[in-house]
């Protein structure tokens, strides 16, 4: 890999999209090779992943714009398959994605965070959609993800003008769910991976399939799914230790056994 890093530390994965030079930018390389590490992470023992930017500057400045200018229309289209479906393999991935974002989050930056689970970022974080003023409309999910997240108004007035926003502004329109001092944010989004991943892998797991599934259809077949998932929990050990441990008050086996930090 030349562009990304993937290290684990206990069951916390973190990717780093590590080209600097071009503020994290997003050519073809770097999304291959983010799909391929997606492919190689370990299912059995990771339980959250965080996805961040190297250097203290951007998380991930766009779309390459440079590979992008000489593009035909078919490549263009290819291109943005090739985001999207990584994209969309982050969004469905089996565990939560936590964004770090340290700093520029634009376009195709703003579009992958977006495809995150949960997004916090640093102060100096900048979001926007600038591809209007580029002759184009956003092409990784922007144009979908960012109406979902921040409401139908708010995301045309961002992509039609183009317009940039800082962290408190992204914190207030619900775009993020945390500002931190960048030295924080790698510590933060640690902790908060770890809580998660100290949870029942079974259950959360199914949490991200219902709250996913369940938001692209109707509340009657949403509580479907809903329950579906629900029922997949039991027979489980993590359903059997967890219930179990509560009902016999084992405080100590209940942290040995299912480590329910959180309940
Ligand atoms: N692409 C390529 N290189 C980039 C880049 C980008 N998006 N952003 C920055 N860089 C490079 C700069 O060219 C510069 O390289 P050198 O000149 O040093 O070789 C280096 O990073 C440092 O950038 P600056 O010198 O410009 O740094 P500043 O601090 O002055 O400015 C900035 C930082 C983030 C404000 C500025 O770099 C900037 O405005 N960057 C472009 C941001 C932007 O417009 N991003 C959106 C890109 S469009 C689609 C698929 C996808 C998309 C659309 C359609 N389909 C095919 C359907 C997505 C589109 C986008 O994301």
């Amino acid at each position: 890999m030349e562009f990304i890093t993937y290290e684990v530390e206990g069951a916390v994965g973190v990717i780093t999209i590590n080209r600097p030079k071009a503020l994290n930018a997003l050519n073809s390389q770097v999304l291959e090779e983010i799909d391929k590490t997606l492919d190689s992470v370990d299912l059995e023992t990771v339980r959250c992943l965080i996805l961040t930017g190297a250097g203290d500057k951007s998380f991930v400045a766009g779309a390459d714009i440079g590979e992008m200018s000489t593009l035909t229309k078919a490549e263009g289209e290819a291109f943005g398959k090739k985001g999207n479906d990584v994209f969309r393999k982050l969004e469905t991935f089996p565990i939560p994605v936590i964004a770090a974002i340290n700093g520029f989050a634009l376009g195709g930056g703003c579009e992958i965070s977006m495809s995150c689970d949960i997004r916090i970022c640093s102060e100096n974080a900048v979001f926007g959609q600038p591809e209007v003023g580029l002759g184009i409309t956003p092409g990784f999910g922007g144009t979908q993800r960012l109406p979902r997240i921040i409401g139908v108004g708010k995301a045309k007035e961002m992509i039609y003008g183009g317009r940039n926003i800082k962290a408190d502004e992204a914190y207030r329109i619900g775009l993020v769910n945390n500002v931190y001092p960048l030295e924080e944010l790698m510590p933060a989004a640690k902790k908060l991976a770890s809580t998660i991943a100290a949870n029942a892998p079974i259950a959360v797991r199914a949490c991200k399939k219902a709250i996913n599934e369940g938001l692209d259809v109707d509340m009657d077949a949403a509580i479907v799914v809903e329950e579906k998932l629900f029922g997949s929990c039991f027979e489980t050990e993590d359903q059997k230790a967890g219930m179990g441990n509560f009902l016999e008050k084992d405080k100590e086996k209940k942290l040995k056994v299912v480590p329910f930090q959180n309940k």
